[in-house]
């Protein structure tokens, strides 16, 4: 850092601030996390420097023999945390890991079939203004009033429908995810199951949440969740590519060449190098037994969250959690999403606004707010620290617009933040 804090002050200490930020808050996006220092290394590394199109053996470039040592790890590490046969760790981010699956698997204009981003889903599971409803014919599936996936309309429209890919994960949904239910449906039509586990890599990881593996055809998940690796992604499934890698007809058998067809050359350039060894760095990490034990505490800090909030009469959707995350309407606080996310926000609990199944109100002021555990429990807060948190909670929603009152929750969050720091 010293040599950045000369070379280029501004960007320095805004990083600095952006660090500070995080120290001195309480991060509770559910998507956000924070990385270790061997993380962070690999990331600002010279493996930044490095061209390497193509996959470990066949390359595009010269001198690729030490990355593809790196990318070699990072893909065992994946496979053996997964327990399945194949990983392509270059997708860029998740977004661009879900349009390979589907250029992999589907023609412009086949049928795709994901929930509604509004009902928890991802924008790339089919949203209309995302190039996944735009080059694809996207046919979405609800949640049912009470928050949970709605597994008759799924059913009910891939029959009628008949997508060659059903996509299941999203963003938004406090529960677990059934995988074999969603592949009977998936097979009744012939559709190839993809299970978005973004979100919930980390709770697989460790056991407290069902592995798709084995279930799905196919599996992607973001790297800097839950897993708390850099910003990254991974399309995992069992086969082995054809070697050579050459174009492949569309079966199952084909999927792992299809997909790594896919990533490149079909969507991308060159892998980027430091970003697969952050990932291999995570992978390791999340190797070790401690971070069964972080994936449990998240999921038992969320559900005494999810305990404190309903006793002071929060509106769970679902009415609580299984998994790290938590999405409350916040009509019966008579406020809405947006103005929740603002005084929480002063009072240094970052959270974010967002819509809740069958919202009455629009995406950029909704009924709902988000907030999860992964980052606190990195931080090292248990239990303890989370009923304390949901009174915090409490308080500030009944004092939106008290200055002083939300000014003195913050002064706590900072006390509390200063036994718990971010650095590790
Ligand atoms: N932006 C991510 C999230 O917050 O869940 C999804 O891509």
């Amino acid at each position: 850092m010293a040599e950045l804090k000369k070379q280029d002050p501004d960007i320095y200490n805004l990083i600095q601030q952006e660090t500070n930020r995080q120290n001195d808050g309480l991060e509770m996006i559910p998507s956000e996390n924070h990385t270790s220092s061997a993380v962070l290394a690999a990331l600002g590394s010279r493996a930044t420097d490095k061209y390497s199109e193509g996959y470990p053996g066949i390359r595009y470039y010269g001198g690729c023999e030490v990355v593809d040592k790196i990318e070699n790890l990072a893909r065992e590490r994946a496979c053996k945390l997964f327990g399945c046969d194949h990983a392509n760790v270059q997708p860029y981010s998740g977004s661009p890991a879900n349009m390979a699956v589907y250029f992999a698997l589907c023609d412009p204009g086949d049928t795709i079939m994901g929930l509604k981003l509004f009902h928890g889903g991802h924008m790339t599971h089919g949203l209309k203004v995302n190039f996944s409803a735009k080059y694809y014919n996207s046919v979405q599936y609800s949640a049912r009033p009470d928050g949970y996936l709605d597994l008759d309309s799924m059913r009910e429209l891939a029959r009628e429908h008949k997508p060659k890919v059903i996509i299941v994960g999203g963003t938004a949904y406090p529960r677990i995810y059934e995988w074999d239910k969603y592949k009977t449906i998936a097979d009744e039509v012939g559709a190839y199951l993809l299970a978005d586990i973004s979100h919930v890599a980390a709770l697989v990881i460790g056991g407290v949440h069902p592995n798709p593996i084995g279930v799905a055809d196919v599996v992607t998940s973001t790297t800097h969740k839950t897993l708390r690796g850099p910003r990254g992604a991974m399309i995992l499934c069992n086969g082995k590519p054809s070697k050579p890698l050459r174009p492949a007809e569309r079966t199952r058998e084909n999927l792992p060449t299809l997909i790594d067809r896919a990533i490149i050359p079909g969507l991308q350039g060159g892998p980027h190098n430091h970003q697969t060894a952050a990932i291999a760095v995570a992978l390791q990490e999340a190797m070790q037994p401690e971070f069964k034990k972080y994936a449990e505490q998240v999921v038992k800090n969320a559900a005494v969250l999810a305990e404190g909030l309903l006793s002071k009469d929060f509106n769970l959707i679902t009415g609580g959690t299984d998994n790290h995350l938590i999405l409350i309407d916040m009509s019966g606080k008579k406020i809405s999403g947006q103005q929740a996310e603002k005084a929480l926000g002063e009072a240094g609990i970052t959270v974010n606004k967002n819509t809740i199944p069958f919202d009455k109100r629009k995406p950029f002021d909704p009924s709902g707010i988000r907030m999860g555990t992964p980052a606190l429990t990195t931080r090292g807060m248990k239990e303890g620290e989370m009923k304390t948190i949901a009174s915090w909670i409490d308080k500030a929603i009944k004092n939106v617009g008290d200055e002083k009152k939300i000014a003195a929750i913050r002064q706590e969050v900072l006390e509390l933040t200063k036994q718990f720091p971010i650095f590790r």
